[in-house]
C-alpha cells in the first residue's frame, strides 16, 4: 500500500485534507475533507506541478501526460487530473471518496509531487461549450491547494505512542 497526503490551504479560511491510497497496480482511493467553500459543485484536479510559491496559480494545468483534452473522470479521453466535482453542502464542508484508476502514486505518470487543487466553479467536464471547457472545465479561479507528498501512516501512531 502505498499513501500520500496532500494538505490544502488557501485564503478566507479555506481548507482541507485529502488522502491518496493505492495497492499495487489498482485503482487510487482519493478521501478528503475540506471546509470554508460556498456550497455547490466545484471542479477537483490534480494539476502538474506541486509547485505553490505563488499560491495555486504555480501549481501548472492539469496533468496531463497523455497529451488528451479535459473531460469527466468517467471519459476514456480526459487528463489524467480530471477527477470532476466535490459537492460542498450548506454549512460549507464536504467528505467525500473518490477511485480512480488514473493517478498512480508510483511510475512514470505518478501523481506525487504534484498539487490538488479545488475550483470556485463547477467543471463543466468538457461539455459545457465555453473556450475553457476542453482545457478547464471553465472551473474558474483556484480557491485552495496542496501538494501531494508521500505519507507514513504508520510514523505518525508510533511518534504518539513514544511520547
Ligand atoms: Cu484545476
Ligand atoms: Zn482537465
Amino acid at each position: 500500500m502505498v499513501k500520500a497526503v496532500a494538505v490544502l490551504t488557501g485564503s478566507e479560511g479555506v481548507g482541507g485534507t485529502v488522502f491518496f491510497a493505492q495497492e499495487g497496480d489498482g485503482p487510487t482511493t482519493v478521501t478528503g475533507s475540506l471546509s470554508g467553500l460556498k456550497p455547490g459543485l466545484h471542479g477537483f484536479h490534480v494539476h502538474s506541478l506541486g509547485d505553490t510559491t505563488n499560491g495555486c496559480m504555480s501549481t501548472g494545468p492539469h496533468f496531463n501526460p497523455s497529451g488528451k483534452e479535459h473531460g469527466a473522470p468517467e471519459d476514456e479521453h480526459r487528463h489524467a487530473g480530471d477527477l470532476g466535482n466535490v459537492t460542498v453542502g450548506e454549512d460549507g464542508t464536504v467528505n467525500f471518496t473518490i477511485v480512480d484508476s488514473q493517478i498512480p502514486l508510483t511510475g512514470p505518470n505518478s501523481v506525487v509531487g504534484r498539487a490538488v487543487v479545488v475550483h470556485a466553479e463547477p467543471d463543466d467536464l468538457g461539455k459545457g461549450g465555453h473556450e475553457l471547457s476542453k482545457t478547464t472545465g471553465n472551473a474558474g479561479g483556484r480557491v485552495v491547494c496542496g501538494k501531494l507528498c508521500y505519507w507514513v501512516a504508520g510514523l505518525i501512531s508510533f511518534s504518539a505512542e513514544s511520547w
